[in-house]
Protein backbone atom coordinates (compact mmCIF):
# COMPACT_ATOMS: atom_id res chain seq x y z
CA UNK A 1 0.00 0.00 0.00
CA UNK A 2 2.80 2.21 -0.18
CA UNK A 3 3.62 1.74 -3.89
CA UNK A 4 1.55 4.25 -6.49
CA UNK A 5 1.85 1.93 -8.92
CA UNK A 6 3.72 4.84 -11.47
CA UNK A 7 3.44 3.06 -15.22
CA UNK A 8 7.36 2.19 -16.04
CA UNK A 9 10.05 4.77 -14.75
CA UNK A 10 7.28 7.46 -14.23
CA UNK A 11 7.72 9.15 -11.20
CA UNK A 12 5.76 12.52 -9.12
CA UNK A 13 2.11 13.43 -8.89
CA UNK A 14 1.04 16.99 -9.27
CA UNK A 15 -1.94 18.07 -7.11
CA UNK A 16 -4.17 19.63 -9.61
CA UNK A 17 -6.08 21.39 -6.82
CA UNK A 18 -9.56 22.41 -7.72
CA UNK A 19 -9.42 21.44 -11.51
CA UNK A 20 -12.89 20.01 -13.00
CA UNK A 21 -12.35 16.52 -14.49
CA UNK A 22 -12.46 17.53 -18.23
CA UNK A 23 -9.65 19.47 -17.82
CA UNK A 24 -7.55 16.76 -15.92
CA UNK A 25 -8.46 13.93 -18.53
CA UNK A 26 -7.15 16.88 -21.12
CA UNK A 27 -3.95 17.35 -19.21
CA UNK A 28 -3.11 14.19 -18.76
CA UNK A 29 -2.79 13.77 -23.14
CA UNK A 30 -1.57 16.86 -23.86
CA UNK A 31 1.09 17.53 -20.79
CA UNK A 32 1.60 15.46 -17.72
CA UNK A 33 1.36 11.94 -20.09
CA UNK A 34 4.20 13.39 -22.63
CA UNK A 35 6.36 14.65 -20.29
CA UNK A 36 6.87 12.00 -17.40
CA UNK A 37 4.64 13.02 -14.55
CA UNK A 38 3.60 9.95 -13.02
CA UNK A 39 0.16 11.08 -11.61
CA UNK A 40 -2.47 13.39 -10.64
CA UNK A 41 -4.58 14.50 -7.45
CA UNK A 42 -7.66 15.16 -7.66
CA UNK A 43 -9.33 17.18 -4.81
CA UNK A 44 -12.76 15.57 -3.08
CA UNK A 45 -14.82 14.26 -5.43
CA UNK A 46 -17.94 13.52 -3.28
CA UNK A 47 -20.74 15.94 -3.04
CA UNK A 48 -19.93 18.73 -0.57
CA UNK A 49 -21.58 21.29 1.03
CA UNK A 50 -22.60 24.80 -0.84
CA UNK A 51 -21.09 27.34 0.71
CA UNK A 52 -21.76 31.35 0.43
CA UNK A 53 -18.70 32.72 -1.68
CA UNK A 54 -17.89 29.16 -2.72
CA UNK A 55 -14.62 29.00 -0.63
CA UNK A 56 -12.04 26.55 -1.38
CA UNK A 57 -12.46 24.67 1.66
CA UNK A 58 -16.21 23.85 0.85
CA UNK A 59 -14.89 20.73 -0.34
CA UNK A 60 -13.76 19.33 2.79
CA UNK A 61 -17.64 19.35 3.92
CA UNK A 62 -19.17 16.60 2.55
CA UNK A 63 -23.08 15.80 2.52
CA UNK A 64 -22.61 12.39 0.41
CA UNK A 65 -20.97 9.60 -0.83
CA UNK A 66 -21.81 10.72 -4.30
CA UNK A 67 -19.64 11.63 -7.36
CA UNK A 68 -20.67 14.88 -7.97
CA UNK A 69 -18.70 18.62 -7.44
CA UNK A 70 -17.73 21.43 -8.72
CA UNK A 71 -15.62 19.47 -10.83
CA UNK A 72 -17.61 16.87 -12.35
CA UNK A 73 -19.72 14.01 -11.88
CA UNK A 74 -19.58 9.90 -11.87
CA UNK A 75 -19.46 9.85 -15.45
CA UNK A 76 -16.68 12.64 -15.93
CA UNK A 77 -14.68 11.55 -13.48
CA UNK A 78 -14.86 7.58 -14.47
CA UNK A 79 -13.76 8.79 -18.43
CA UNK A 80 -10.88 11.35 -17.09
CA UNK A 81 -9.74 8.07 -14.85
CA UNK A 82 -9.79 6.09 -18.01
CA UNK A 83 -8.33 8.46 -20.72
CA UNK A 84 -5.53 9.44 -17.80
CA UNK A 85 -4.66 5.61 -17.54
CA UNK A 86 -4.12 5.26 -21.10
CA UNK A 87 -1.32 7.60 -21.30
CA UNK A 88 -0.20 5.95 -18.30
CA UNK A 89 -0.94 8.99 -16.37
CA UNK A 90 -2.59 7.60 -12.30
CA UNK A 91 -5.11 9.00 -10.79
CA UNK A 92 -5.12 9.68 -7.07
CA UNK A 93 -8.71 11.10 -4.41
CA UNK A 94 -8.47 12.98 -1.38
CA UNK A 95 -10.85 11.44 0.61
CA UNK A 96 -12.74 13.28 3.35
CA UNK A 97 -13.81 10.62 5.63
CA UNK A 98 -13.34 11.80 9.41
CA UNK A 99 -16.11 14.05 8.94
CA UNK A 100 -18.88 15.01 7.31
CA UNK A 101 -20.09 18.74 6.86
CA UNK A 102 -20.28 21.17 9.58
CA UNK A 103 -23.63 23.36 10.35
CA UNK A 104 -25.16 24.91 7.83
CA UNK A 105 -29.04 25.98 7.40
CA UNK A 106 -29.88 25.21 5.03
CA UNK A 107 -27.64 22.45 3.98
CA UNK A 108 -27.27 21.47 0.46
CA UNK A 109 -24.95 20.04 -1.62
CA UNK A 110 -23.33 19.91 -5.00
CA UNK A 111 -25.54 17.50 -6.06
CA UNK A 112 -28.77 18.70 -4.94
CA UNK A 113 -28.65 16.46 -2.02
CA UNK A 114 -29.65 17.68 1.98
CA UNK A 115 -29.03 17.33 4.86
CA UNK A 116 -30.00 18.02 8.50
CA UNK A 117 -26.78 18.94 9.93
CA UNK A 118 -27.92 19.63 13.68
CA UNK A 119 -29.46 16.33 13.86
CA UNK A 120 -26.68 14.83 11.85
CA UNK A 121 -28.91 13.36 9.70
CA UNK A 122 -27.26 13.04 6.04
CA UNK A 123 -29.87 11.04 4.26
CA UNK A 124 -28.27 10.74 1.07
CA UNK A 125 -25.59 8.38 2.51
CA UNK A 126 -27.53 7.45 4.71
CA UNK A 127 -26.10 8.97 8.52
CA UNK A 128 -27.53 9.83 11.44
CA UNK A 129 -27.22 10.70 14.62
CA UNK A 130 -25.57 7.40 15.87
CA UNK A 131 -23.22 7.13 13.40
CA UNK A 132 -21.61 10.25 14.82
CA UNK A 133 -19.07 10.14 17.75
CA UNK A 134 -20.69 11.43 21.01
CA UNK A 135 -21.06 12.80 23.49
CA UNK A 136 -20.36 15.68 21.06
CA UNK A 137 -17.17 17.56 21.66
CA UNK A 138 -14.38 19.97 20.04
CA UNK A 139 -10.72 19.62 19.55
CA UNK A 140 -8.79 21.65 21.97
CA UNK A 141 -6.00 19.87 23.42
CA UNK A 142 -4.07 18.14 20.80
CA UNK A 143 -2.30 16.39 23.88
CA UNK A 144 -5.59 14.17 24.27
CA UNK A 145 -5.44 11.82 21.24
CA UNK A 146 -9.17 10.41 22.20
CA UNK A 147 -10.26 14.28 22.02
CA UNK A 148 -8.14 14.53 18.66
CA UNK A 149 -9.89 11.77 17.23
CA UNK A 150 -13.36 12.03 18.52
CA UNK A 151 -14.18 15.14 19.07
CA UNK A 152 -15.09 17.45 16.15
CA UNK A 153 -12.34 19.53 14.13
CA UNK A 154 -13.78 23.05 13.36
CA UNK A 155 -17.23 22.11 14.36
CA UNK A 156 -17.38 18.95 11.49
CA UNK A 157 -19.54 16.21 12.55
CA UNK A 158 -17.29 13.63 13.36
CA UNK A 159 -17.57 10.34 12.07
CA UNK A 160 -17.62 7.37 14.37
CA UNK A 161 -14.97 4.49 12.61
CA UNK A 162 -15.29 2.01 14.71
CA UNK A 163 -18.93 1.36 14.06
CA UNK A 164 -19.29 -1.11 11.69
CA UNK A 165 -22.41 0.89 9.32
CA UNK A 166 -19.50 3.61 8.95
CA UNK A 167 -16.71 1.61 8.15
CA UNK A 168 -19.18 -0.23 5.42
CA UNK A 169 -20.34 2.95 4.07
CA UNK A 170 -16.69 4.31 3.59
CA UNK A 171 -15.47 0.81 2.40
CA UNK A 172 -18.20 0.83 -0.40
CA UNK A 173 -17.41 4.64 -1.34
CA UNK A 174 -13.46 3.22 -2.16
CA UNK A 175 -14.24 0.07 -3.51
CA UNK A 176 -16.30 1.81 -5.96
CA UNK A 177 -13.61 4.10 -6.86
CA UNK A 178 -10.90 1.33 -7.23
CA UNK A 179 -13.33 -0.08 -9.66
CA UNK A 180 -13.44 3.10 -11.41
CA UNK A 181 -9.84 2.76 -11.99
CA UNK A 182 -8.04 4.90 -9.26
CA UNK A 183 -4.75 3.95 -8.43
CA UNK A 184 -4.65 5.42 -4.57
CA UNK A 185 -5.87 7.74 -1.91
CA UNK A 186 -5.01 10.67 0.14
CA UNK A 187 -6.72 10.46 3.43
CA UNK A 188 -7.95 13.50 4.95
CA UNK A 189 -7.42 14.06 7.98
CA UNK A 190 -6.46 10.20 9.44
CA UNK A 191 -4.83 11.87 12.21
CA UNK A 192 -8.41 12.52 13.49
CA UNK A 193 -9.22 8.76 13.10
CA UNK A 194 -7.86 5.41 15.07
CA UNK A 195 -5.31 3.70 13.51
CA UNK A 196 -7.17 0.37 14.19
CA UNK A 197 -10.44 1.66 12.35
CA UNK A 198 -8.57 2.49 9.47
CA UNK A 199 -6.47 -0.57 9.32
CA UNK A 200 -10.03 -2.19 9.08
CA UNK A 201 -11.02 -0.43 6.60
CA UNK A 202 -8.08 -0.54 4.52
CA UNK A 203 -8.18 -4.41 4.95
CA UNK A 204 -11.66 -4.09 3.29
CA UNK A 205 -10.57 -2.71 0.61
CA UNK A 206 -10.76 -4.21 -3.42
CA UNK A 207 -7.48 -5.33 -5.05
CA UNK A 208 -6.70 -1.97 -8.21
CA UNK A 209 -8.73 -2.95 -10.83
CA UNK A 210 -7.21 -5.34 -13.50
CA UNK A 211 -9.84 -4.15 -15.82
CA UNK A 212 -7.92 -1.18 -15.43
CA UNK A 213 -4.47 -2.41 -16.29
CA UNK A 214 -3.09 -3.44 -12.63
CA UNK A 215 -0.99 -5.96 -12.12
CA UNK A 216 -3.06 -8.81 -10.36
CA UNK A 217 -3.68 -8.39 -6.77
CA UNK A 218 -2.06 -4.66 -6.52
CA UNK A 219 -2.93 -2.42 -3.46
CA UNK A 220 -4.35 0.75 -3.49
CA UNK A 221 -1.63 3.40 -2.35
CA UNK A 222 -2.32 4.93 0.92
CA UNK A 223 -0.74 8.17 1.94
CA UNK A 224 -2.48 9.74 5.07
CA UNK A 225 -2.32 12.98 6.35
CA UNK A 226 -1.11 13.05 9.52
CA UNK A 227 0.51 16.40 10.98
CA UNK A 228 3.21 15.73 13.17
CA UNK A 229 5.55 18.26 13.95
CA UNK A 230 6.60 16.66 17.31
CA UNK A 231 5.01 17.80 20.49
CA UNK A 232 1.61 16.30 20.47
CA UNK A 233 -0.32 12.92 21.32
CA UNK A 234 -0.30 11.40 17.98
CA UNK A 235 2.73 10.21 16.28
CA UNK A 236 3.33 10.13 12.60
CA UNK A 237 4.81 6.95 13.31
CA UNK A 238 1.39 4.93 14.67
CA UNK A 239 0.53 5.10 10.62
CA UNK A 240 3.36 3.53 8.81
CA UNK A 241 2.30 0.29 9.02
CA UNK A 242 -1.01 1.11 6.87
CA UNK A 243 0.16 2.92 3.98
CA UNK A 244 2.88 6.08 3.56
CA UNK A 245 2.57 9.17 5.93
CA UNK A 246 2.82 13.04 4.29
CA UNK A 247 5.80 14.35 5.66
CA UNK A 248 5.35 18.07 6.62
CA UNK A 249 8.13 18.71 7.89
CA UNK A 250 10.02 18.05 4.58
CA UNK A 251 8.12 21.37 3.02
CA UNK A 252 8.68 23.54 6.36
CA UNK A 253 12.61 22.36 7.02
CA UNK A 254 13.47 22.87 3.35
CA UNK A 255 11.23 26.46 3.04
CA UNK A 256 13.49 28.18 5.77
CA UNK A 257 16.98 26.56 4.24
CA UNK A 258 15.91 27.94 0.91
CA UNK A 259 14.71 31.08 1.96
CA UNK A 260 18.33 31.59 3.48
CA UNK A 261 17.93 31.03 6.95
CA UNK A 262 20.45 27.95 6.97
CA UNK A 263 23.34 27.16 4.87
CA UNK A 264 22.59 24.90 2.11
CA UNK A 265 25.95 22.74 2.68
CA UNK A 266 24.30 21.29 5.69
CA UNK A 267 21.90 19.61 3.20
CA UNK A 268 24.64 17.17 2.80
CA UNK A 269 23.00 14.42 5.19
CA UNK A 270 19.74 15.12 4.32
CA UNK A 271 16.71 12.61 5.11
CA UNK A 272 16.62 10.13 7.64
CA UNK A 273 17.98 10.95 10.53
CA UNK A 274 16.10 14.67 10.33
CA UNK A 275 13.53 14.31 12.31
CA UNK A 276 11.53 12.84 8.69
CA UNK A 277 10.17 9.38 8.52
CA UNK A 278 12.12 6.74 6.76
CA UNK A 279 12.09 7.10 3.30
CA UNK A 280 9.80 4.72 1.91
CA UNK A 281 7.01 5.58 4.40
CA UNK A 282 6.97 9.21 2.99
CA UNK A 283 5.16 11.26 0.71
CA UNK A 284 6.56 15.07 0.23
CA UNK A 285 6.28 18.01 -1.12
CA UNK A 286 7.45 21.76 -0.41
CA UNK A 287 3.59 23.13 -0.07
CA UNK A 288 0.14 21.72 -0.03
CA UNK A 289 -3.02 23.42 -0.75
CA UNK A 290 -3.63 24.00 3.31
CA UNK A 291 0.00 24.99 3.92
CA UNK A 292 0.11 27.71 0.76
CA UNK A 293 -2.38 29.74 2.25
CA UNK A 294 -1.94 29.49 5.62
CA UNK A 295 -4.25 26.82 6.64
CA UNK A 296 -2.95 23.62 8.74
CA UNK A 297 0.46 23.53 10.45
CA UNK A 298 3.80 24.87 9.94
CA UNK A 299 3.31 28.08 7.30
CA UNK A 300 5.80 30.39 8.29
CA UNK A 301 8.76 28.73 6.56
CA UNK A 302 6.63 27.82 3.71
CA UNK A 303 7.65 28.35 -0.04
CA UNK A 304 5.17 29.03 -2.93
CA UNK A 305 4.67 30.28 -6.30
CA UNK A 306 4.39 33.46 -4.70
CA UNK A 307 8.36 33.80 -4.07
CA UNK A 308 9.38 31.75 -7.58
CA UNK A 309 13.10 31.78 -7.65
CA UNK A 310 13.27 29.99 -4.01
CA UNK A 311 10.24 28.01 -4.54
CA UNK A 312 11.77 26.61 -7.92
CA UNK A 313 15.10 26.07 -6.35
CA UNK A 314 13.25 24.24 -3.32
CA UNK A 315 11.34 21.99 -5.69
CA UNK A 316 14.12 21.46 -7.91
CA UNK A 317 15.63 19.92 -4.41
CA UNK A 318 13.22 17.84 -3.73
CA UNK A 319 12.95 16.26 -7.17
CA UNK A 320 16.87 15.57 -7.51
CA UNK A 321 17.03 14.10 -3.66
CA UNK A 322 15.77 10.63 -3.55
CA UNK A 323 13.96 10.64 -0.40
CA UNK A 324 10.20 9.86 -0.44
CA UNK A 325 7.67 9.82 -3.00
CA UNK A 326 7.22 13.65 -4.66
CA UNK A 327 4.26 15.57 -5.15
CA UNK A 328 4.26 18.95 -6.95
CA UNK A 329 2.00 21.66 -6.34
CA UNK A 330 -0.68 23.24 -8.75
CA UNK A 331 -2.58 26.45 -7.44
CA UNK A 332 -5.03 29.12 -8.65
CA UNK A 333 -4.03 32.59 -7.54
CA UNK A 334 -5.11 33.66 -3.89
CA UNK A 335 -4.82 36.67 -2.27
CA UNK A 336 -7.75 36.23 0.01
CA UNK A 337 -7.11 32.59 1.81
CA UNK A 338 -10.21 31.42 1.86
CA UNK A 339 -11.52 32.49 -1.97
CA UNK A 340 -12.21 29.32 -4.17
CA UNK A 341 -10.73 28.61 -7.42
CA UNK A 342 -11.87 30.96 -11.05
CA UNK A 343 -15.22 30.45 -11.49
CA UNK A 344 -17.78 32.64 -13.42
CA UNK A 345 -20.66 34.14 -11.71
CA UNK A 346 -23.00 31.11 -11.57
CA UNK A 347 -19.89 29.74 -9.59
CA UNK A 348 -19.00 27.19 -12.28
CA UNK A 349 -15.35 27.09 -12.70
CA UNK A 350 -13.07 28.00 -15.73
CA UNK A 351 -11.09 25.71 -17.16
CA UNK A 352 -7.75 26.57 -17.25
CA UNK A 353 -6.29 28.72 -20.31
CA UNK A 354 -2.92 28.02 -21.83
CA UNK A 355 -0.60 30.36 -23.47
CA UNK A 356 0.34 28.48 -26.55
CA UNK A 357 3.86 30.32 -27.02
CA UNK A 358 5.20 29.14 -22.99
CA UNK A 359 3.19 26.63 -22.39
CA UNK A 360 2.02 28.31 -19.03
CA UNK A 361 -1.48 29.02 -17.83
CA UNK A 362 -3.83 32.01 -17.33
CA UNK A 363 -6.63 33.20 -16.35
CA UNK A 364 -6.33 32.63 -12.58
CA UNK A 365 -4.44 29.27 -12.92
CA UNK A 366 -0.67 29.23 -11.29
CA UNK A 367 0.24 25.90 -12.91
CA UNK A 368 3.73 25.22 -11.40
CA UNK A 369 3.92 21.69 -12.64
CA UNK A 370 3.65 23.38 -16.23
CA UNK A 371 6.81 25.91 -15.14
CA UNK A 372 9.71 24.73 -17.56
CA UNK A 373 12.19 24.53 -14.37
CA UNK A 374 9.60 22.28 -12.56
CA UNK A 375 8.48 20.07 -15.60
CA UNK A 376 12.17 19.60 -16.05
CA UNK A 377 13.15 18.44 -12.78
CA UNK A 378 10.17 15.76 -12.92
CA UNK A 379 11.91 14.25 -15.73
CA UNK A 380 15.45 14.86 -14.10
CA UNK A 381 14.13 12.64 -11.28
CA UNK A 382 12.91 10.13 -13.45
CA UNK A 383 16.51 9.74 -15.33
CA UNK A 384 18.28 9.56 -12.20
CA UNK A 385 15.73 6.46 -11.33
CA UNK A 386 17.24 5.09 -8.10
CA UNK A 387 20.91 6.10 -8.10
CA UNK A 388 22.33 7.61 -5.02
CA UNK A 389 23.65 10.70 -4.12
CA UNK A 390 27.00 10.93 -5.29
CA UNK A 391 29.95 13.65 -5.89
CA UNK A 392 28.67 15.88 -3.37
CA UNK A 393 30.22 19.20 -3.05
CA UNK A 394 29.46 22.55 -1.42
CA UNK A 395 31.41 25.83 -0.76
CA UNK A 396 31.32 25.77 2.79
CA UNK A 397 28.35 27.76 2.56
CA UNK A 398 24.89 28.20 0.38
CA UNK A 399 26.56 26.46 -2.69
CA UNK A 400 26.16 22.91 -3.45
CA UNK A 401 26.01 20.30 -6.03
CA UNK A 402 25.42 16.69 -6.25
CA UNK A 403 24.84 13.68 -9.21
CA UNK A 404 22.56 11.02 -9.03
CA UNK A 405 25.00 8.16 -9.72
CA UNK A 406 25.88 8.83 -13.02
CA UNK A 407 22.86 9.34 -14.59
CA UNK A 408 22.14 13.04 -13.57
CA UNK A 409 24.23 16.06 -12.11
CA UNK A 410 22.73 19.66 -10.31
CA UNK A 411 24.23 22.73 -8.71
CA UNK A 412 22.59 24.67 -6.46
CA UNK A 413 23.62 28.37 -5.56
CA UNK A 414 21.81 30.13 -2.74
CA UNK A 415 24.70 32.46 -2.06
CA UNK A 416 25.22 36.10 -2.60
CA UNK A 417 28.55 35.29 -4.67
CA UNK A 418 28.35 33.70 -8.35
CA UNK A 419 29.43 30.17 -8.35
CA UNK A 420 31.73 29.37 -10.57
CA UNK A 421 33.54 26.11 -10.09
CA UNK A 422 35.32 23.01 -11.91
CA UNK A 423 33.04 20.26 -10.34
CA UNK A 424 32.60 16.35 -10.44
CA UNK A 425 29.53 15.43 -12.28
CA UNK A 426 29.94 11.51 -12.11
CA UNK A 427 28.43 12.09 -15.72
CA UNK A 428 29.93 10.42 -18.74
CA UNK A 429 31.85 12.86 -20.96
CA UNK A 430 29.78 14.59 -23.65
CA UNK A 431 28.09 18.21 -24.08
CA UNK A 432 24.66 18.27 -22.19
CA UNK A 433 22.03 20.72 -22.02
CA UNK A 434 21.27 22.85 -19.09
CA UNK A 435 17.22 21.93 -18.19
CA UNK A 436 17.25 24.71 -16.19
CA UNK A 437 18.00 27.44 -18.95
CA UNK A 438 16.68 26.20 -21.87
CA UNK A 439 15.56 22.45 -23.76
CA UNK A 440 16.79 20.30 -26.65
CA UNK A 441 14.81 21.48 -29.60
CA UNK A 442 16.08 20.40 -33.19
CA UNK A 443 18.88 18.81 -31.60
CA UNK A 444 20.14 22.20 -30.42
CA UNK A 445 20.60 23.32 -26.79
CA UNK A 446 18.44 26.79 -25.75
CA UNK A 447 20.15 27.35 -22.49
CA UNK A 448 23.31 26.59 -21.31
CA UNK A 449 25.71 24.11 -22.98
CA UNK A 450 27.65 22.22 -20.31
CA UNK A 451 30.75 20.81 -21.15
CA UNK A 452 31.90 17.30 -19.18
CA UNK A 453 35.31 16.00 -19.87
CA UNK A 454 36.47 12.68 -19.72
CA UNK A 455 37.80 12.49 -15.74
CA UNK A 456 33.43 13.56 -15.20
CA UNK A 457 34.70 17.31 -14.58
CA UNK A 458 33.04 20.33 -15.74
CA UNK A 459 32.75 24.11 -15.16
CA UNK A 460 29.91 25.29 -13.35
CA UNK A 461 28.18 28.82 -13.40
CA UNK A 462 25.39 29.95 -11.67
CA UNK A 463 25.64 33.77 -11.21
CA UNK A 464 23.99 35.23 -7.95
CA UNK A 465 21.81 37.37 -10.26
CA UNK A 466 20.65 34.41 -12.36
CA UNK A 467 16.89 34.25 -12.59
CA UNK A 468 17.47 30.43 -11.63
CA UNK A 469 19.81 29.22 -8.76
CA UNK A 470 20.12 25.98 -10.48
CA UNK A 471 21.85 24.62 -13.01
CA UNK A 472 20.56 20.43 -13.71
CA UNK A 473 21.72 18.41 -16.56
CA UNK A 474 21.41 14.29 -16.98
CA UNK A 475 21.85 11.57 -19.86
CA UNK A 476 18.32 11.80 -21.21
CA UNK A 477 19.59 16.10 -22.94
CA UNK A 478 22.87 15.51 -24.51
CA UNK A 479 23.33 18.41 -27.59
C1 LIG B 1 -7.63 18.73 6.28
N1 LIG B 1 -6.74 18.02 6.77
O1 LIG B 1 -6.85 17.40 7.96
C2 LIG B 1 -7.60 19.46 4.99
O2 LIG B 1 -6.36 19.32 4.36
C3 LIG B 1 -8.01 20.85 5.25
O3 LIG B 1 -7.98 21.61 4.09
C4 LIG B 1 -9.40 20.81 5.90
O4 LIG B 1 -9.77 22.07 6.44
C5 LIG B 1 -9.48 19.90 7.11
N2 LIG B 1 -8.65 18.79 7.07
C6 LIG B 1 -10.88 19.33 7.25
O5 LIG B 1 -11.13 18.43 6.20
C7 LIG B 1 -10.38 22.97 5.55
C8 LIG B 1 -10.07 24.39 6.00
C9 LIG B 1 -10.89 24.78 7.21
C10 LIG B 1 -12.36 24.58 6.91
C11 LIG B 1 -12.55 23.07 6.62
C12 LIG B 1 -13.96 22.72 6.31
O6 LIG B 1 -8.66 24.47 6.31
O7 LIG B 1 -10.65 26.19 7.46
O8 LIG B 1 -13.15 24.98 7.99
O9 LIG B 1 -11.76 22.73 5.45
O10 LIG B 1 -14.47 23.48 5.26
C13 LIG B 1 -14.21 25.88 7.70
C14 LIG B 1 -14.01 27.22 8.40
C15 LIG B 1 -14.08 27.02 9.92
C16 LIG B 1 -15.41 26.38 10.31
C17 LIG B 1 -15.58 25.08 9.51
C18 LIG B 1 -16.93 24.44 9.76
O11 LIG B 1 -12.75 27.77 8.02
O12 LIG B 1 -13.95 28.29 10.57
O13 LIG B 1 -15.39 26.07 11.71
O14 LIG B 1 -15.47 25.33 8.10
O15 LIG B 1 -17.97 25.22 9.25
C19 LIG B 1 -16.47 26.59 12.49
CA1 LIG C 1 -12.47 11.86 14.18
Amino acid sequence: QKDPHYKDDRDTMVHLFEWKFDDIADECERFLGPMGYGGVQVSPINENLIMRNRPWYERYQPLSFKINTRSGNESSFASMVKRCNAVDVRIYVDIVVNHMSGDANPAVGTGGSTANTSSRSYPAVPFSFADFHQPVCSISNYNNATEVRNCELSGLHDLDQSKEYVRSKIVEFINRIIDLGVAGIRVDAAKHMWPQDLKVIYSRLNNLSVAHGFPAKSRLFIYQEVIDLGGEAIKKGEYTSLGRVIEFTFGIVLGNFFRGNEQLKFLKNWGNGWGLLPSEDALVMIDNHDNQRGHGAGGATILTYKLPKQYKMATAFELAHPYGTTRVMSSFNFTDPSIGPPADKNGSILSPEIDPKTGTCKNGWICEHRWHQIQQMVVFRLVAKNDPINNWWDNDGDQIAFSRGSNAFIALNNDDEDLKQSLVTGLPAGKYCDVITGQVKNNKCTGKTVEVGKNGVAFVDIPASAEDGVLAIHIGRQS
